[in-house]
């Protein structure tokens, strides 16, 4: 989910600095620990003046020790290669995984059709997103979410960012919503069956199974409403679709401002953009604009206002197009002509 929840973070030259750093001022390993006890205790203090209960503060952060790991894997993030667009979409939407979400959508019939009543979103949007976050809940991370972001708010790369997370993730165990021995997520924080972050636990979460806990990692119901309060929030407009891949003439076959423009589905109509079989695009009153995950040739997608709350939730074209290409293969509406999806 966007950057307040899902952290994309480039790799620099911070680690050699501090090995640099480190060399010039003989400090070790000792040193380094005691500087984040010191952050640490200073940390409580403000957490303490904003609001948080003492107690909690006090117990949530008891004996934390950054983690080392969490900054190798902060410092490693590989970046999106245009290439890999089809080895992206064809790990993501597997049949098995296809297969599951159709379970799902029959499994979690009621529930859905509630979510769609109350937030106007498809059921199978929000079977995608859960599928495509966790494996429908098999993957919801396992580091302690509060000492990965002590580890990554001590640390010098961005340290405003995982400190607001740090103290939403304190407002969230002590609002009793989660323990903070149980709070486990990924690396970077982001936790439960849709991978929230915790600021964006604290403005989206739902209680839609009533029992008084936004229960995100134990609860179908308050994960997947959630989800549904994210994308509505976002701009979800009932009653559209997110997209569909569309063939584009020669002239048009580059990224180039033109294609970002959005426009009246008539008018791409008029420049020669069909659907992806041909056929003429549909008389309807949408506005959209070019997609090319590989930024030229290749794949295109014409991409409508429903597509944009993806990329809220995760910006990344690869992903906004993953999660409605996985949607209407959900809907057997299935578009994409691809990757040998
Ligand atoms: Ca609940």
């Amino acid at each position: 989910m966007r950057t307040s929840r899902r952290t994309t973070i480039g790799s620099n030259s911070i680690a050699a600095t501090l090995c640099i750093a480190a060399l010039v001022s003989g400090a070790g390993v000792a040193e380094a620990t005691g500087g984040f006890s010191q952050w640490l205790a200073e940390f409580q203090s403000e957490a303490i003046q904003r609001g948080i209960s003492e107690p909690t503060v006090r117990a949530a952060l008891a004996n934390i020790e950054p983690i080392p790991r969490v900054l190798e894997l902060d410092r490693t993030q590989p970046g999106a290669k245009p290439s890999d667009f089809c080895k992206y979409m064809q790990g993501r939407l597997t049949p098995t995984r296809i297969a599951r979400g159709q379970r799902v959508l029959a499994e979690e019939r009621e529930l859905l059709m509630q979510l769609t009543h109350e937030y106007g979103i498809p059921a199978r949007y929000l079977v995608a997103l859960w599928g495509l976050e966790t494996n429908f809940g098999d993957y919801t991370g396992d580091y302690p979410v509060l000492a990965s972001l002590a580890t990554l708010a001590h640390d010098t790369r961005r340290p405003d960012l995982f400190r607001r997370q740090l103290l939403a993730a304190l407002r969230i165990v002590d609002e009793g919503h989660q323990t903070a021995t149980r709070y486990k997520g990924s690396w970077a924080g982001a936790s439960g069956h849709v991978q929230f972050m915790p600021t964006t636990f604290l403005e989206y979460a739902v209680d839609h199974d009533g029992d008084g806990r936004k229960d995100l990692w134990g609860s179908r119901a308050d994960s997947l409403a959630s989800a549904a309060n994210y994308l509505r929030r976002s701009g979800w407009r009932p009653g559209e679709t997110w997209g569909r891949q569309v063939s584009l003439p020669a002239t048009l076959g580059r990224e180039t401002a033109a294609l970002r423009k959005r426009r009246p589905l008539a008018a791409w109509k008029d420049m020669g953009v069909t659907r992806s079989n041909g056929r003429a695009l549909p008389d309807a009153s949408l506005r959209g604009r070019i997609v090319q995950p590989l930024r030229g040739p290749g794949p295109a997608f014409l991409a409508y206002a429903n597509y944009d709350t993806f990329l809220a939730w995760n910006h990344s074209t690869y992903f906004a197009v993953s999660v409605g290409t996985f949607a209407d293969e959900l809907g057997n509406r299935s578009s994409l002509r691809a990757c040998g999806l």
